[in-house]
């Protein structure tokens, strides 16, 4: 009841990783059996419809129900204790926006038992994503599904902008934040320009497939090309809405573990602020071969390579940060650092694809999986891999064994690279992109081979990381505050886990590395910016968890509202939008309840507060 009802971004984080976590799992079930069916030629592991449902929801899960939660789990845990705030701008909020995210994800995955996954790609190109081309409901389960867990990404990025526009502490200027801090701050802003495109996407699908409505129907006026150009103004800005916080990890990770500070920070600043404008400026990179036009391709071309300029200032900035420090590899370190030379070779492969005349060869192949994978999996799930072993510590105050960390690093690296390494090649010898098998002696069966032994050697990665973290759960809370014993940010300054409250008395922050600077300045804890006093928290409620489960009943009752349930009352509830409404009321009403009763919230006094901050 405890986690149902918390506004508390601590746990709130550890709810976001839990969901992540596990629909991380599915997506790698996925994409095991995916690689099973392609192990061999002329192989019938699978259907050719069962294929296409498990490439729709293996892409679809992954990127919006897997690494997007595991991010917001890192930012949620990390963001307001690194610019010294006791919680977000909006609990309530905070939470709201895991609960429709976690119900939309519930909804999506639902439609394997429910006659169907979504089989049009996690693209869902028009036409093929038609009533026509798609006649199961499986479709409009990624419409809805995504509509609903969208809706709270939107929610949590609102959140951090307002979070970090106004809760960091006294002395922490926009230039003294954290690099993680800064990606998670630029992150938010293009989800909140990025969202809105998708959501107008859906809904115009939505129209076309429930009620109707002919948006992208060539044969009654609509544009088939016009959802791609939806998809893609909100696709392009998402992939950088996943790799900038990976980029704010390797940010803290790199310099904590030289022993010095991050090389060229400003221009670090910068050049995410350049990658995150410029991102909206390509989508069309993925539509050269539409038949835009010589010009519009020109020009699509160029501002893409540009997005390389930023990109390569950041690498050598890492670069230049390990020069000459004292690096340690943990474990956290070997994933930051196994990160950089991976994410240059999908960089690399992109600016190839960047080339509109060659990406009319490369285009639809194995070599875009295996771009978008370089970048992906060996970019961001690296990051990701890195920020989990370092902040594990302060999320649950206990230290991950650094030689199962070890092991994880290696297993899951060369297994990464097997996999997709070859399928460079295999782009290039020709073979399709999302094709269910191929007929032998084309060259493509050792490549195949090799590619789905390594999907194998991750799957045994990703499980030496969960043994690692069963055993570890088993060991006693006992991590000191700075476990690292080189952390340089705030939240380093105070208990692993933190208590409830974050900070008894909010610190001064005089400088970049706030805490790495009190460190050297001979001090052991950060000098206080207020007195002792009574601390406001906000009050635990089911009201977020409620609105919900309203939401996703809506979503259920619209989706099955043209069906014939072969049973009056059925037929009689769906067909009339009575269980959309009965869905709509429980969520209004929940919000009604939000707006009508007034709650303050409640107080820890200083004598509840522990010295030193020890839990409450
Ligand atoms: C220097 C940076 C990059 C460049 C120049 C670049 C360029 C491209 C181009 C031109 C394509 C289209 C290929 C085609 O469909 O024919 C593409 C696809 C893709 N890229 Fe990148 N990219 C870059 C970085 C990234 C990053 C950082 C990510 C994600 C974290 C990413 C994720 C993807 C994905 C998911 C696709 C495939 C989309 C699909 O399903 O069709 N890229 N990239
Ligand atoms: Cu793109």
């Amino acid at each position: 009841m405890d986690w149902i009802t918390t506004v508390d971004h601590k746990k709130i984080a550890i709810l976001y990783l839990i969901a992540g976590g596990l629909f991380f799992g599915i997506g790698g079930i996925e994409a095991i059996l995916i690689r099973i069916q392609l192990m061999k030629p002329m192989n019938s592991f699978v259907s050719a419809q069962v294929f296409n449902e498990l490439i729709t929801m293996h892409g679809t899960t992954m990127i919006f129900l897997g690494v997007m939660p595991i991010i917001f789990a890192i930012m949620n845990a990390v963001v307001p204790l690194q610019i010294g705030a006791r919680d977000v701008a909006f609990p309530f909020i905070n939470a709201l926006g895991f609960w429709t995210f976690l119900f939309g994800g519930l909804l999506l995955n639902l439609s394997w038992i429910m006659g169907g996954a979504p089989d049009a790609g996690w693209t869902s190109y028009m036409p093929l994503s038609s009533s026509e081309y798609s006649g199961t409901h499986g479709v409009d389960f990624y419409t809805i599904g995504l509509q609903i867990a969208g809706l709270g990404t939107l929610i949590g990025g609102i959140n951090f902008l307002a979070t970090i526009i106004t809760m960091r502490a006294p002395g922490m200027s926009y230039m003294r934040m954290p690099m993680f801090t800064w990606t998670t701050f630029i992150t938010s802003a293009i989800i909140l320009f990025a969202f809105p495109a998708i959501t107008v996407g859906l809904v115009l699908l939505t129209f076309d497939r429930i009620l109707g409505a002919n948006f992208f129907d060539v044969a009654n006026g609509g544009n088939p090309v016009l959802w791609q150009h939806i998809f893609w103004i909100f696709g392009h800005p998402e992939v950088y809405i996943l790799i900038l916080p990976a980029f704010g990890i390797i940010s803290e990770v790199i310099p904590t573990f030289a022993r010095k500070r991050l090389f060229g920070y400003s221009s670090m600043v910068f050049a995410t602020i350049l990658i995150a404008f410029l991102g909206f400026m390509v989508w069309a990179h993925h539509m050269f071969t539409t038949g835009l036009g010589n010009v519009a391709n020109a020009l699509f071309s160029i501002s893409t390579m540009l997005i390389a300029v930023p990109t390569g200032i950041k690498i050598f900035n890492w670069l230049f940060t390990m020069w000459g420090g004292q690096i340690r590899f943990t474990a956290a370190n070997l994933f930051a650092v196994g990160f950089v030379p991976t994410f240059v070779m999908g960089g690399v492969t992109g600016v190839m694809l960047a080339s509109a005349p060659a990406d009319f060869q490369f285009h639809d192949t194995y070599f875009v999986v295996a771009h978008f994978h370089y970048v992906i999996v060996g970019g961001l799930v690296l990051g990701l891999f890195s920020g989990l072993h370092y902040w594990w510590p302060k999320m649950f105050g206990r230290v991950l064994s650094e030689t199962l960390g070890k092991w994880t690093f290696w297993t899951f690296m060369i297994g990464f690279q097997l996999t997709f390494f070859v399928q460079h090649f295999l782009g290039l010898m020709g073979m399709q992109r999302r094709i269910v098998t191929y007929l032998p002696n084309q060259d493509f069966d050792l490549l195949n081979l090799v590619s789905s032994i390594g999907a194998f050697l991750m799957g045994v990665g990703v499980i030496m990381f969960l043994v690692n973290i069963v055993i570890t759960t088993r060991k006693p809370v006992n991590a000191p505050n700075d476990p690292w014993e080189d952390g340089r940010t705030l939240e380093w300054s105070i208990p692993s886990p933190p208590p409830e409250y974050n900070f008894k008395q909010t610190p001064l922050v005089r400088g970049i590395d706030a805490y790495w600077k009190e460190k050297m300045a001979g001090h052991t804890e950060m000098t206080p910016a207020e007195p002792v006093g009574s601390i406001h928290m906000p009050s635990a409620t089911p009201l977020p968890f409620i609105m919900s489960v309203g939401i996703f009943i809506a979503g259920l009752g619209l989706m099955f509202s043209k069906d014939d349930f072969g049973n009056a009352f059925m037929n009689g509830l769906f067909n009339n939008y009575i269980v959309v409404i009965i869905g709509l009321l429980i969520t209004f009403g929940a919000m009604a309840m939000r707006s009508l009763y007034d709650d303050h919230g409640w107080h820890i006094e200083p004598e509840d507060q522990d010295e030193k901050g020890v839990r409450t």
